[in-house]
């Protein structure tokens, strides 16, 4: 095993889930591949181990992710007061930032002693009474694995597929600059028990529906390219999602279109919402975007990172587009 799987902190999250009856998972806000497989797996191989084990989501499960929730439903966030006083222990997986955790930050603080945290960002507020977070791991898919093998729970096709998708999702299915030997003997490992590769691929990125493609044809559309086409910026406005009839979690991936184009050495997509602009950041490989994010109150990796703002769509994006040429030039 790993050095960083050693640490105390891995050692100390294994004993409370270890020794917890019950537990309670949940992921972050707008829940991606990594969250909410990670979620499922954890769920999963607890109960195959004797334990009883809820899971929560406070937003909808994108339809591409439902497949891991195919026999049962997350809980939503009314749940949360009620599952997490049953539980013994409640486990955030993916995120260490309260800020990703909307609406239920005083609900999580008045029980810090039963939170554990297992994340890969750098980005870290007190959530947890413990927190393994190993930011050299590619996904959280790979240190739950590392969890699940450590307890010596069962890990059935199903477990593995869960945490396959996470892996392969949080590692743009093992071409991102995270893969590593680490997350690839995870990959085989899991493939080992069940996992096929090539129906999750199916199952998550050949299953859109049309208004999403019809979408990002919009986005694509009004892409600009500046400064000498190292930067791209794409937008989506309200009327966009109107007009494709897409839906707001419809726009995963679309970033990364952006750095098709060689010279993109950064790229940046605002998405208008209901009540803020949603902000993705991406480098290739020079610039880090997590503290351009931070910059803006967000986080995430050197890589890929993002942020919230209540600035209406124009000044967000101008105020990006410098914080962007500042790096740039
Ligand atoms: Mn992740």
């Amino acid at each position: 095993m790993c050095e960083k799987c050693v640490s105390e902190d891995f050692q100390t999250i294994v004993e409370r889930l270890g020794s917890a009856g019950t537990f309670l998972v949940l992921t972050h806000a707008r829940p991606d591949g990594d969250g909410l497989g990670t979620m499922a797996a954890l769920v999963a191989a607890g109960r195959a181990a004797g334990k009883t084990a809820h899971m929560l989501v406070s937003d909808s499960v994108p339809p591409r992710y439902k497949f891991l929730f195919d026999t049962e439903r997350p809980a939503r966030a009314d749940d949360f007061a009620k599952l997490a006083d049953e539980s013994d222990l409640i486990v955030i997986v993916d995120t260490c930032a309260f800020a990703q955790l909307d609406g239920l930050t005083d609900a999580l603080r008045a029980r810090r002693n039963k939170i554990i945290v297992i994340d890969h960002h750098a980005t870290a507020d007190d959530v947890g009474s413990v927190q393994w977070i190993d930011t050299s791991a590619a996904a959280v898919g790979v240190m739950a694995g590392e969890i699940i093998e450590s307890l010596d729970w069962p890990v059935d096709d199903h477990i593995a597929e869960a945490l396959f998708a996470a892996v392969a999702s949080d590692t743009g299915w093992f071409r991102f600059s995270n893969t590593d030997p680490r997350a690839l003997r995870s990959a085989a490992g899991l493939i080992e028990r069940g996992a096929q590769p090539d129906l999750i691929y199916n199952r998550i990125y050949q299953s859109d529906r049309p208004e999403r493609l019809r979408l990002l044809q919009r986005a694509l559309a009004g892409m600009e390219l500046r400064c000498q086409n190292r930067l791209a910026v794409m937008t989506i406005h309200k009327s966009d999602f109107d007009a494709a009839g897409a839906r707001a979690n419809e726009t995963e991936n679309f970033i990364n279109e952006t750095l098709r184009i060689k010279t993109v050495e950064v790229a940046v997509l605002l998405v208008e919402g209901p009540d803020c602009v949603r902000v993705s950041l991406r480098s290739r490989e020079m610039i880090d975007v997590a503290s351009i994010a931070a910059r803006f109150g967000g986080g995430g990796h050197a890589r890929a990172a993002g942020l919230r703002t209540e600035e209406n769509l124009e000044t967000a994006k101008q105020q990006l587009i410098n914080a962007c040429l500042e790096k740039l030039i």
